[in-house]
């Protein structure tokens, strides 16, 4: 890797089902029984908060029980020794790239473990259940948190961010995720437009993944750490 300078990672759940967090579609898309796209919109929230609130909850619950994986850890020795530009974009919404030392790190879908207060429209650090009334950490009011997740329809974080390292990087790699939501599942087109090199990492083909120069298939966490080394 020595003649290249620029490196985008791009995560999506694949990268960590190996540390128990379920994908979105292994299950069918399936999720507590609810469809994802009932659960991840707007409308859903304002139609019915409680099932919202429940349904991410749980999720925020789950990674008291979890832990990075091999691939976290891969990703964050990367990040830390790279002496290019680094920049990894996930689409997961759990902590565990941070967790594992993850620094030059974009959450594009939002995280868990942050609120965000409808009154005062500022985010903050949330770790239990928030439920319906939790009270705003900033502003104090009750009843006006949701959770800080990007849902179908609203606009991913950092855009701008993303797509100016896009358009400069040398490599792009994608792992762990099927190449089902945009703008994520275009970004390997840009990157490839703009004369990158291209890496698929995935238990099996992603829907983008004619886009890829390479391809390697089996477990994040035994393909990542191999990529890195
Ligand atoms: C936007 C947060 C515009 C929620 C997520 C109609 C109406 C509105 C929008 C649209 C529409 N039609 C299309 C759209 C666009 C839409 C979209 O793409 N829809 C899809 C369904 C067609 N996109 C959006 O709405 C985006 N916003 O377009 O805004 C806009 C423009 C201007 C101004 C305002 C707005 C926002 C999308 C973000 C939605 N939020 N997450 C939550 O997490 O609860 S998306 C959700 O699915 C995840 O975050 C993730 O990003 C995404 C894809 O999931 P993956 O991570 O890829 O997981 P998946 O299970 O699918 O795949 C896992 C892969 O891993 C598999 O390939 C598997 O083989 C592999 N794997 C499994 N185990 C392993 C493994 N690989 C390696 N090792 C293993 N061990």
């Amino acid at each position: 890797m020595t003649s290249l300078r620029n490196i985008v990672v791009l995560t999506g759940a694949g990268v960590s089902a190996e540390s128990g967090v379920p994908t979105f579609r292994a299950s069918d898309g399936l999720w507590e029984g609810h469809r994802v796209e009932d659960v991840a919109t707007p409308e859903a929230y304002f139609r019915n908060p409680t099932l919202v609130h429940e349904f991410y909850d749980a999720r925020r619950a789950k990674l008291l029980s979890v832990e990075p994986n091999p691939a976290h850890g891969a990703l964050a020795r990367l990040d830390s020794e790279w002496p290019g530009d680094f920049l990894l974009v996930t689409q997961n919404v759990d902590d565990l790239h941070e967790r594992a030392g993850s620094k030059r790190l974009i959450h594009m879908h939002g995280e868990l473990k942050k609120g965000w207060c409808l009154a005062c429209d500022e985010r903050f650090a949330w770790d239990g259940a928030m439920g319906e009334n939790a009270a705003c950490v900033s502003c104090g009011k009750a009843g006006e948190a949701r959770p800080d997740i990007v849902w179908f329809g609203e606009m991913p974080y950092e855009m701008e961010r993303i797509d100016d390292a896009l358009r400069r990087c040398d490599l792009f790699v994608s792992i762990g995720t099927s190449g089902a939501v945009y703008p994520a599942a275009g970004f390997v087109q840009t990157a490839r437009y703009c004369g990158a090199r291209t890496l698929e990492i995935n238990l099996e083909p992603s829907q983008g993944s004619l886009f890829f120069d390479e391809r390697r298939y089996g477990p994040a966490g035994e393909l990542v750490p191999i990529w890195v080394e």
